[in-house]
């Protein structure tokens, strides 16, 4: 069933009002992924790539799937063509962050909502500056695993709600 990314969208649109141009390439109808990493990437020469990953597997007994070799696959596509810290989130992450990263070979990762803790990372990142004391973070280093507790801005009536037009075809 095709879900529609609204993490994503609004992790976007908060790096984006904290004042960064971004750029969002969804993965769902991609027939040749890497094709389209490559493209998306010679398009907006990123400093820092964010993968929203959702599903580490389909929760079906009879009929299992795993998905992390594919989000590996879609790292070495990214890898194979800059070297740019790559930064993963979403709801997969903050059931098992510390598996996915030591899966995937990837430091750093941000749990729960990430539009607190991703628009902090450019300036922090660019500057080579820890990142240890944000909220959310969680990070593999020299072997060690360590996560700070998740940002949570709960269930708000002013939740952002971010205008997923702009980001993807919905149709
Ligand atoms: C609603 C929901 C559904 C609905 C979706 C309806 C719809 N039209 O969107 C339905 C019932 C269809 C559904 C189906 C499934 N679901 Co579901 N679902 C959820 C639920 C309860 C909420 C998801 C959601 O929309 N959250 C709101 C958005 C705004 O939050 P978010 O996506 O997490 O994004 C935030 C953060 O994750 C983070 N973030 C997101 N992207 C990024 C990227 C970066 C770079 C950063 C830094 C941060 C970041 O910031 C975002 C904003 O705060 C979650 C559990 C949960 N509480 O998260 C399970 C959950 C995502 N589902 C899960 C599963 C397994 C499934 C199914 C496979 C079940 C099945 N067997 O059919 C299917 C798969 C559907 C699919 N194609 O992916 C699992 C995934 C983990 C896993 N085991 O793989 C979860 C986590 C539940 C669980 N605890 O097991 N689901």
């Amino acid at each position: 069933m095709p879900v529609m990314p609204i993490g994503a969208f609004m992790v976007a649109e908060a790096a984006e009002l904290a004042g960064h141009k971004v750029s969002v390439l969804d993965l769902m109808f991609e027939r040749d992924p890497a094709r389209a990493i490559a493209l998306a990437l010679r398009k907006s020469n990123p400093d820092v790539i964010g993968l929203s990953v959702r599903n580490i597997d389909n929760n079906d007994m009879r009929d299992p799937a795993f998905y992390i070799p594919g989000l590996r696959s879609l790292i070495q596509s990214i890898r194979s063509r800059t070297e740019v810290p790559i930064v993963l989130g979403g709801s997969a992450l903050t059931v098992m962050p510390e598996e996915i990263l030591r899966a995937t070979g990837i430091s750093s990762a941000v749990l729960g909502d990430g539009e607190v803790t991703f628009p902090l990372l450019p300036k922090r990142l660019s500057r080579g500056e820890p990142l240890d004391d944000l909220v959310g973070i969680a990070l593999l280093a020299a072997g060690a695993f360590r996560a700070n507790p998740p940002a949570s801005t709960g269930a708000r009536n002013d939740c952002m709600t971010p205008d997923y037009q702009r980001w993807i075809d919905i149709r």
